[in-house]
C-alpha cells in the first residue's frame, strides 16, 4: 500500500513538472493570420486585422495574457502596427513599399508576414466611379472631373454633337453633382416648383438593391432661382442654398454647366447611407427647351426610360 501511495506522489509531481516544462522558451510556433498582407491605399481601405495563435510543442494552444507578444514592423514608414487584444493587431499603410511584420512569443521563432502597401486605382466592376472628395467641393471651382468617370449621352443633331456629361462626387457629408450641358438653345425655365421639368432642368434618380428609389430635380428658374425638387413620395419644393442644397448654374461656350450640392443630412438622400462601397443604379436626364417654356427634347432619356447604370461610391 505504502508503495502504491509512493509512486502514484511520483507520477503526480512528474506530471506537474512535465507542465511546468511548457513556458514561453519552448520550441512551439506562433503563427498570424492572414499570413500576408497587401494594403492598396486607392482602396481607401487602409487597415488590416491580423491574429496571432501560438501553439506549445505538444500542438496545444497558448493562453495569452497582454503583452506576451511582440509585434513589429520592420519599416515604420510603409505600415505601422498597433497591439489590441492579448493576440490580435491593427496593421496600417502609410505609404507605398514593402516591409515585415515580426511577431514574437518568448523564445519561440517568430512569425513574418510580409507586407506590400500598394496605391493602384480601382475601377468599378460595372458602371461609373463616384470618387470621394478630399475636400469638400465648392460651387464655381473646377471640380475634379475626369473623362474616365464620365456618364455621358449625346446626339447628333444637325451633325452637331447634343448632350450631357455628368460626374459624382462624395464625402462624408454631400453627395455633389457637376452636370454638362452641351446644347446650342439658350438657358432658361420660366416654369416652377412641380413644373420646372418642362424646361431647362436636370433629373438625377438612384435607386438601390432594396428598391428604395427618390429622384432630385434641379433648374434656375425666372421665378425663384435655383430650385430643387425632391420627387418621392410627394414633391418636396427648395429655392437653394438651403440647409439642404446648393446649386449653380453657369453658361459656357458648350451651353451650361450645373454644379450641384445635396446634403446626406436631407432624410430622402440619408436613407441611401451612402459610404465607400455603396452601389446605387443612377438614371439620369437633361431636358431641354429652345424657349424656356416647353420642353422640346429629352437629353438621354434614362429617366424616363428607368435605365439604370450602376454608380459606384469609391475612394479614388
Ligand atoms: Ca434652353
Amino acid at each position: 500500500m505504502r508503495k502504491q501511495i509512493a509512486l502514484f506522489v511520483i507520477a503526480l509531481v512528474l506530471a506537474i513538472g512535465l507542465a511546468g516544462c511548457q513556458q514561453p522558451g519552448e520550441p512551439g510556433t506562433v503563427a498570424v493570420r492572414p499570413d500576408n498582407v497587401t494594403i492598396n491605399l486607392a482602396s481607401g481601405v487602409f487597415t488590416v486585422d491580423l491574429t496571432a495563435t501560438v501553439t506549445d510543442e505538444e500542438g496545444n494552444v497558448v493562453k495569452l495574457e497582454a503583452g506576451d507578444l511582440t509585434w513589429e514592423i520592420a519599416d515604420a514608414g510603409v505600415a505601422a502596427v498597433a497591439p489590441q487584444k492579448a493576440n490580435s493587431a491593427v496593421l496600417e499603410g502609410k505609404q507605398v513599399g514593402e516591409t515585415k511584420l515580426t511577431v514574437k512569443y518568448g523564445d519561440m521563432a517568430p512569425a513574418e508576414v510580409p507586407v506590400k502597401v500598394i496605391d493602384e486605382e480601382v475601377m468599378p466592376p460595372s458602371g461609373v466611379k463616384a470618387p470621394k472628395a478630399l475636400a469638400p467641393l465648392k460651387l464655381g471651382e473646377p471640380w475634379p472631373v475626369e473623362e474616365k468617370n464620365v456618364y455621358q449621352a449625346f446626339q447628333k443633331v444637325d451633325d452637331k454633337d447634343v448632350g450631357w456629361k455628368v460626374w459624382v462626387f462624395w464625402d462624408d457629408d454631400n453627395v455633389y453633382i457637376q452636370y454638362d450641358v452641351y446644347t446650342d438653345w439658350p438657358l432658361g425655365n420660366q416654369k416652377t416648383e412641380r413644373y420646372i421639368y418642362e424646361a431647362d432642368s436636370l433629373e438625377w434618380q438612384i435607386r438601390n438593391d432594396d428598391g428604395l428609389r427618390q429622384k432630385w430635380m434641379v433648374a434656375e428658374t425666372e421665378a425663384k432661382g435655383y430650385e430643387v425638387v425632391v420627387r418621392y413620395p410627394d414633391r418636396d419644393y427648395y429655392v437653394a442654398p438651403n440647409e439642404y442644397h446648393d446649386v449653380l448654374i453657369q453658361e459656357t461656350d458648350f451651353g451650361y454647366r450645373g454644379q450641384v450640392i445635396l446634403s446626406m443630412k436631407h432624410p430622402k438622400l440619408a436613407e441611401f447611407n451612402i459610404g465607400l462601397g455603396t452601389k446605387v443604379g443612377m438614371a439620369v436626364q437633361v431636358n431641354d427647351s429652345s424657349d424656356g417654356q416647353t420642353r422640346d427634347r429629352i437629353l438621354g432619356g434614362f429617366v424616363d426610360s428607368e435605365t439604370y447604370t450602376d454608380l459606384w461610391f469609391m475612394y479614388k
